[in-house]
């Protein structure tokens, strides 16, 4: 059975300079480099949000970034402006080895639902679509790197166990945020679910 690899979000603004940068961002590059050389199935993933998007903290009035709010499908952290539609933010880190990604997956895209995971967004409703693709191509394992650790690459190591794949994430190809300790949270919370996790590159099974 194959097995895919999945990057989750390795972009400008999650990297030092960009607009909500996760801490050492950048230094995910070289292994997740490493592992998209090695899989035959690479999918990354793009935050990809309109102007205006109801996770952004500027589209609540009296709101800052990294408060929590209440939407319609539960809490909701507020962010910076982010990964805006076809800003230099949204755009892949440029010395990641894009080239040998099958797909490019773009979440977040609705104006008032956000996507932290690659499989469905936050609504636990709306899905993008990679649970049938991957089972179309006869995949029963993924393994993640990425960004960030306590976001985007928590909940789609979650949703993966839950569609059924079995799920490593690799902790040198991730960063995270770490609001008040999301990170040991997420850690936890991946345990929990049924979330394999390697320490290092050189350990990971491709
Ligand atoms: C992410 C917060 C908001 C992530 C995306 O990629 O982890 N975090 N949007
Ligand atoms: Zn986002």
């Amino acid at each position: 059975m194959p097995k895919a690899l999945l990057v989750i979000d390795v972009q400008n603004d999650f990297c030092p300079g960009g607009a909500l940068a996760v801490p050492h961002g950048d230094e995910v590059v070289g292994p997740c480099n490493v592992l998209i050389s090695e899989f035959p199935l690479v999918v990354l993933t793009q935050d990809w949000h309109p102007v205006g998007h109801r996770s952004f903290a500027s589209s609540h009035p009296g709101r800052s970034p990294f408060e929590s709010v209440t939407l319609p499908y539960g809490p909701q952290v507020l962010w910076p402006d982010h990964c805006v539609q076809g800003t230099h933010g949204a755009e892949l880190h440029r010395s990641l080895h894009t080239h040998r990604a099958r797909w490019i997956v773009r979440k977040g895209h609705d104006p008032a639902i956000d996507s932290y995971s690659a499989f469905q967004e936050n609504d636990r409703r709306t899905t993008t679509g990679l649970v049938g693709a991957l089972r179309e191509l006869g995949v029963d394992e993924v393994v993640i790197c990425g960004l960030a650790t306590d976001y985007c690459v928590r909940y789609s190591a979650i949703d993966a166990v839950e569609a059924g794949f079995r799920a490593t994430v690799v902790e040198e190809a991730c960063r995270g945020i770490d609001l008040d300790g999301s990170v040991g949270a997420a850690w936890d919370a991946m345990g929990l679910a049924g979330v394999r996790r390697v320490e290092r590159v050189k350990d990971v099974r491709p």
